[in-house]
């Protein structure tokens, strides 16, 4: 049995430096090792609020940045969920097994009804249920996410779990699969994840230079390292994104500058900053050469919609026979 990748992205904004250290970087290596499908989810993407005259250009714009960032179309699926129908199929059919209060736990639904107290709908309530589907579509079995998506790939192994013995050995049961740097946070509030939705928080993959730079320069820190107190969430997240953009020795000069309470933020955001420009412009330009040939874009996304489709309806096959329903 060949080993498959899923996931996705929602075309909510600009796709940032947490996409892609959480998630994007993982598909890129991943895509190599493994057949590999990569959904732009723009049906997960409707269940918060958002503006029908921008959606396409959101999904344009999130292949064109997936591609530049190193998604190989000539080896990776690289399609849009809406343009393979099965996905919302096999959401309605897993609905039927999808415990109500297991749903209503968990976290992101949570979040997001705070977040959007006046649009609750029922899409958000489902939307890990047709995440499940996303996956079990394609019998994938590695899931590489940020840490955010964990729970509901656990949902997913369980729903995959429950059909199997409910109606026959059908699915495997997915793992998520985890960067070296799953959950980075937001620059200007280090305690909420880094967010298409909440600007200033993010770097995005196609940011200026000076918009880069600008951004590190003011993400929040901490006074000073402080003798027998933890080190700030500010702080520990410029780390992180040291520990990913930076050499090893930049990293650790500055480190044991920390630990010797003798670090300038100053200076390490003003070498931070340049290693991330050094990092980001090659995808940048690539993004600005693949916007530049959108034919060549759409054809990526509807050969991809065409291969992941016949897989797709193998397994809807599959399972409405195992359901009873043909
Ligand atoms: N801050 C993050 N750190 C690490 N990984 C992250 N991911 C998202 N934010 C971070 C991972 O990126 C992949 C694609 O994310 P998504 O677009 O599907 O969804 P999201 O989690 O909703 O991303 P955003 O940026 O926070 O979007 P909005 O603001 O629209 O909700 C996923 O694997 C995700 O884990």
């Amino acid at each position: 049995m060949v080993t498959r990748v899923f996931s996705g992205i929602q075309p909510t904004g600009l796709v940032h430096i947490g996409n892609y250290l959480g998630a994007i970087k993982a598909w890129v290596e991943l895509q190599h090792r493994y057949e590999s499908f990569f959904c732009i989810v723009d049906y997960h993407a409707i269940t918060a609020p958002y503006d029908p005259s921008q959606m396409q250009k959101n999904i344009f714009d999130a292949a064109v940045i997936n591609v530049a960032a190193g998604l190989d179309p000539r080896v990776s699926t690289i399609f849009v969920q809406s343009h393979v129908p099965e996905h919302t199929e096999l959401a309605w059919l897993l609905n039927s097994i999808a415990p109500m209060g297991r749903l209503t736990r968990m976290t992101q639904f949570k979040e997001k009804s705070r977040l959007f107290r006046e649009e609750i709908n029922a899409g958000l309530f489902n939307y890990p249920v047709l995440q499940a589907a996303d996956i079990l579509l394609y019998k994938a079995s590695v899931v590489p996410v940020g840490e955010d998506q964990v729970q509901h790939i656990e949902l997913t192994r369980d729903l995959a779990r429950k059909f199997n013995v409910t109606f026959g050995d059908t699915f495997h049961e997915p793992e998520a699969h985890l960067s070296a740097a799953p959950r980075i946070m937001g620059l200007s509030d280090p305690d909420r994840k880094m967010s298409k939705s909440i600007p200033g928080s993010y770097i995005a993959l196609a940011d200026h230079p000076d918009k880069v730079r600008q951004q590190i320069l003011r993400a929040v820190t901490d006074a000073g390292p402080e003798t027998g107190k933890p080190m700030s969430s500010g702080t520990a997240n410029l780390f992180i994104l040291m520990s990913q953009f930076s050499p090893p020795e930049t990293y650790e000069r500055f480190r044991r500058e920390y630990n010797e309470g003798a670090i300038r933020y100053s200076e390490m955001k003003r070498v931070l900053a340049d290693d991330v420009v050094d990092a980001l412009t090659p995808i940048r330009e690539a993004a600005e050469d693949l916007a530049a040939r959108p034919d060549y874009v759409r054809q990526i996304l509807g050969d991809g919609a065409c291969k992941a489709r016949r897989i797709a309806q193998r397994t809807i096959v599959e399972v409405k026979l195992k359901m009873g329903l043909l």
